[in-house]
């Protein structure tokens, strides 16, 4: 496939890397300038059925990212105090013989005292932890559990209808009715909220259940805005009222489903008034929206993480994963629910990240979510972290105690990335590492069912080599001869999937041409309307073993917030707002806060607070304010408006602290406590008090 180009002018197909579930194909424009490729337009492939030709806002500005004048070029040695950010230049040759050296060393005592720290910075699987598993398996590291995102709606999900797996985005246009369910799709999955504009356009009804009253929020015909954390006992509450109704798929139910006896048991205690209570919304909110979801067919729940960062997150994704199947909406390509389709990738594990090389080895785990609480007094010690495509002084929970760990002068510390993060200014060694317009790789999706890769545009900036690379030359200076580590990018990229399933024509040379192709699925994809669902028992399951094997509750439930008024009165009395801080439009995560462009259109560090809770503390818009808990505290701008809802108060995320003018973020508020299922932060289960700053 050959693409236009202006005389002088290369267009290469690239995927773009985010967090995100959109995943875009992205058409790249280069031209040849004095001997050097330079890239001068970045834009979404039109061809691509979910991308459209269309890219957010932060990604429109990628070229800003990858040509800032703050980019790291050269490795770095810390020559200031941890956290002060003084680095001098130093080569490849000298920064990897010494971190070669401190790893061998800390390797002999024993391996595990070395653990790496990485997420999504980028989610290709060449540049994610493809090499960097080989590395870490071959040294006998810890092994890192990486729950910062998404285990628990993830495992929740597994558990009730068997993988992750969803309604495809493509259909969505022709739901009646689309429930945004913990998630701000406006700004965090674009290319789905054209298609839910598109149903609109043709008569359907849009709901948003959100505490806050975001940009999508603010767009559907119908906003419930529960207290965070309460999800599990609205969810439960609308199954009260479709079996007291009768309003379910008798015939799915009986053929599709396990456990239904047991979970309308549970559900008759969730009576909508008590229901009410518990969420702090009216009671007729809740036969309300049952109503809808019974009439208005086929329904579609786009449902999102916002409800998963909270005590109960897993217990509340699975009250509501039920709700498709009793009212029989998976039998419609447009109806049912969509977390992920992650799932759907049979992706070749072994091949990839060879857990071979552990040779019989079982490393302990380390949970990426308590990495404050775990330098501090994991047994044994962490004695160095390698931390790549992440930036956890700023995005790990309790950051003060993050902070504190990562200060600590014993511990060994490598920052691979592009800037110099939160993180990397408590570096011993900084790495430069290339963006996706300067390396190799291949992507899935989060959001919809396409496999795409990520041809290089231009040459590496500097002296920035890939993560993979890296690796491959840490590997070399180990002293590890094993074949693997001379495996080239494209060899990599070749070996991402299983050749059967889905992915039983993946061509690598191919893709690398075409720039993406869809899963071998049906289309329309409806994927459980004749039920089958990868279950153990092949149902959907209400009640769930799996879980029961693992001491958690078969059915589910509502497990209240850590921190609430309801569940921690005394806390309350001295700490009585919920803190909320979902992502920021114009930011990804921490990435993209260092583009003046996007940090300008974002403003500065706020605080959204109800005009009830702002006039009972005498906060008025504008004021500075210190938002404070026993954990920790952090000085916001105040902007008074009902877009939160009365008893929470939201601050939009994630902030560099050191761009801060108090040089913290949201996060010095958060806790470590955990989920109910698969060990996930509680980034918004949080209890605070507001003040106005004195300074
Ligand atoms: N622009 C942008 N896009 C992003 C990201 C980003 O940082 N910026 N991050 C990416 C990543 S890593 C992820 S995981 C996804 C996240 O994707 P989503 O989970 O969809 O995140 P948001 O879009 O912020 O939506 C979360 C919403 O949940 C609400 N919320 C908070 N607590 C609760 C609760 O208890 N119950 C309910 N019902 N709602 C609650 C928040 O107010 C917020 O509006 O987005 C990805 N896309
Ligand atoms: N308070 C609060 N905290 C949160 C959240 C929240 O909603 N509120 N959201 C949570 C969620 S959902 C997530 S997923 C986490 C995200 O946390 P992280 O995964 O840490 O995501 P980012 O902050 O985007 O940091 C990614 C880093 O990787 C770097 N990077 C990108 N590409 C590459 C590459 O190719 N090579 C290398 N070496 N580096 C690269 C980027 O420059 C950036 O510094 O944060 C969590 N933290
Ligand atoms: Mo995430």
């Amino acid at each position: 496939m050959r693409l236009e180009a202006a005389p002088g002018e290369t267009v290469v197909r690239a995927a773009c890397p985010h967090d995100c579930p959109d995943t875009c194909a992205m058409l790249v424009t280069v031209r040849e300038e004095q001997g050097r490729r330079v890239a001068v337009k970045i834009a979404g492939d039109p061809a691509h059925p979910t991308t459209a030709g269309t890219l957010c806002t932060k990604v429109s500005r990628y070229l800003e990212r990858t040509y800032h004048p703050d980019r790291l070029l050269h490795p770095l040695r810390r020559v200031g105090a941890k956290g002060e950010g003084r680095f001098e230049r130093v080569s490849w040759d000298a920064a990897l013989s010494d971190i070669a050296a401190r790893l061998h060393e800390i390797a002999a005592r024993d391996p595990q005292r070395i653990v790496p720290y990485s997420y999504a910075g980028t989610m290709g699987l060449v540049q994610g932890e493809a090499m960097a598993s080989r590395f870490f398996h071959r040294l006998g590291a810890s092994f890192l559990d990486r729950t910062i995102c998404a285990t628990a709606g993830g495992e929740a999900l597994v558990a009730t209808i068997g993988s992750r797996l969803g309604t495809d985005v493509e259909n969505f246009q022709d739901a009646k009715l689309i429930v945004f369910w913990g998630t701000n799709a406006i700004a965090s999955n674009l290319h789905l909220w054209s298609r839910a504009q598109e149903a609109k356009r043709r008569g359907a009804k849009l709901i948003a259940i959100d505490p806050y009253r975001s940009l999508t929020a603010d767009k559907c015909h119908q906003h419930i805005a529960l207290m965070p954390g309460t999800d599990g006992a609205f969810a439960l509450g609308v199954i009260h009222v479709l079996v007291r109704e009768g309003w379910l798929d008798r015939d799915y139910i009986d053929r599709h489903t396990l456990g239904f006896d047991a979970l309308a048991e549970r559900a008759r205690a969730f009576d909508p008034e008590r229901v009410g209570a518990l969420c702090g919304i009216e009671a007729g909110v809740v036969a309300g929206f049952a109503r809808d979801y019974w009439e208005l067919r086929p329904a579609a729940i786009r449902l999102n993480y916002g409800m998963q960062r909270t005590h109960g997150g897993g217990n509340a994704v699975r009250a509501v994963a039920c709700l498709p199947a009793l009212a029989g909406h998976w039998r419609d390509p447009a109806g049912g629910l969509l977390l992920s389709t992650s799932g759907a990738y049979p992706v070749d594990e072994a091949a990839l990240y060879r857990p071979d090389l552990l040779a019989g080895r079982r490393p302990r785990t380390i949970n990426m979510s308590t990495i404050g609480r775990d330098l501090l007094a994991a047994e044994p010690p962490i004695d160095a972290l390698i931390v790549y495509n992440s930036n956890p002084v700023a995005v790990a929970p309790h950051s003060g105690e993050v902070a504190r760990g990562f200060a600590r002068e014993d511990l060994f510390t490598v920052v691979l990335d592009h800037f110099q993060t939160d993180t990397a200014d408590f570096a011993d060694y900084v790495l430069p590492a290339t963006t996706q317009l300067e390396h190799v790789d291949v992507h899935k999706s989060y959001g919809h069912y396409y496999v795409l890769a990520n041809n290089p545009a231009i040459e590496p900036l500097g002296e920035a080599l890939p993560n993979s690379e890296i690796f491959r030359r840490l590997a070399r200076r180990m002293g590890y001869g094993d074949e693997c580590f001379a495996e080239s990018d494209d060899q990599l990229a070749a070996q991402a999937f299983v050749r059967s399933g889905p992915t039983s024509s993946f061509d690598w040379q191919q893709l690398k041409l075409a720039g993406w192709q869809r899963l071998d699925l049906p289309a329309p994809h409806a994927p459980f309307a004749h039920g089958r669902f990868p279950t153990a028992s092949g149902r959907c399951e209400f009640v769930s073993e799996r879980l029961g094997a693992l001491g958690i509750d078969p059915v589910p439930d509502h497990v209240a917030p850590y921190e609430s008024a309801i569940s921690r009165p005394e806390l309350a009395q001295r700490y009585p707002l919920a803190f909320i801080s979902p992502p920021a439009r114009n930011f990804l995560n921490s990435t993209f806060v260092n583009v003046a462009s996007l940090r300008d259109a974002e403003g500065e560090p706020s605080l959204d607070v109800h005009p009830a809770d702002a006039a009972h503390r005498g906060i008025a818009e504008g004021d500075r304010v210190r938002v404070f808990n026993d954990r920790g505290s952090v000085e916001l701008r105040a902007r008074v408006t009902d877009r939160a809802r009365p008893g929470c108060v939201v601050a939009l995320s994630i902030w560099w602290k050191k761009l801060a003018h108090d040089h913290r973020n949201a996060n010095e508020l958060t806790s470590q406590a955990l989920t109910d299922i698969g060990r996930g932060p509680t980034f918004y289960d949080c209890l605070v008090e507001v003040e106005r700053a004195v300074s």
